[in-house]
């Protein structure tokens, strides 16, 4: 089987973005943004959902940490958008309830072309390391809407903040993983319009 590969480059004055995805990869993963706490995320989304990925990131970390996950986000959410193509022969939904030992996070996810963001997770600190717990929810609200997906999270038990991040990226990896697979009795696209 072919490899559902994409690279996105992005370049603004605020970011310098270049990121490869594959998603049929085994989980190894090259990521520097930068943010530390931002890189084992990404780290753990690449392992957990079995995807290659590359992430290179030069942003202005003197301002904040803000465009440069924000940005992130949209360039992750096209390459997954990219790789994914026309869609063809994959379930499109999927899901995860992930525990990550006291926190239980639900992830859906639905590839169906629309934008659509919810999520309950409320963080009590404001930061893990040196990332912004409030960019957890700018960096999915950016991937969802660039990956033209809808996206949700169900917080079902909240704890440590450093668990519920992971664990949503880790849910979200599982979800995806689960979307982008491909069903072999499905052979057009899922959808009764007959387009993504
Ligand atoms: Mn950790």
């Amino acid at each position: 089987m072919e490899h559902r590969i994409a690279e996105v480059v992005r370049n603004t004055k605020e970011t310098k973005i270049r990121i490869r995805l594959d998603l049929d990869g085994t989980g190894k993963a090259q990521i520097r943004t930068g943010i530390g706490f931002f890189d084992h995320m990404l780290n753990g989304f690449a392992r957990h959902g079995l995807f290659d990925l590359e992430v290179e990131v030069d942003g202005d970390l003197e301002v904040d940490c803000h465009h440069t996950i924000e940005d992130t986000g949209i360039v992750l959410g096209q390459a997954i958008r990219e790789a994914a193509g026309d869609k063809k022969g994959i379930r499109r939904y999927g899901s995860r309830i992930l525990p990550m030992d006291e926190v239980l996070v639900l992830c859906a996810i639905d590839l169906g072309g629309r934008p659509y963001y919810r999520s309950d997770a409320e963080f009590t600190a404001e930061r893990i390391g040196m990332m912004d717990t409030e960019m957890v929810r700018e960096f999915f609200y950016a991937v969802s809407y660039s990956a033209a997906m809808n996206l949700h999270f169900k917080m079902m038990s909240p704890g440590n903040n450093h668990h519920m991040a992971e664990g949503m990226f880790k849910a979200f990896a599982k979800a995806l993983d689960e979307a982008v697979s491909y069903d072999p009795r499905i052979h057009d696209v899922l959808s009764t319009k007959g387009s993504l």
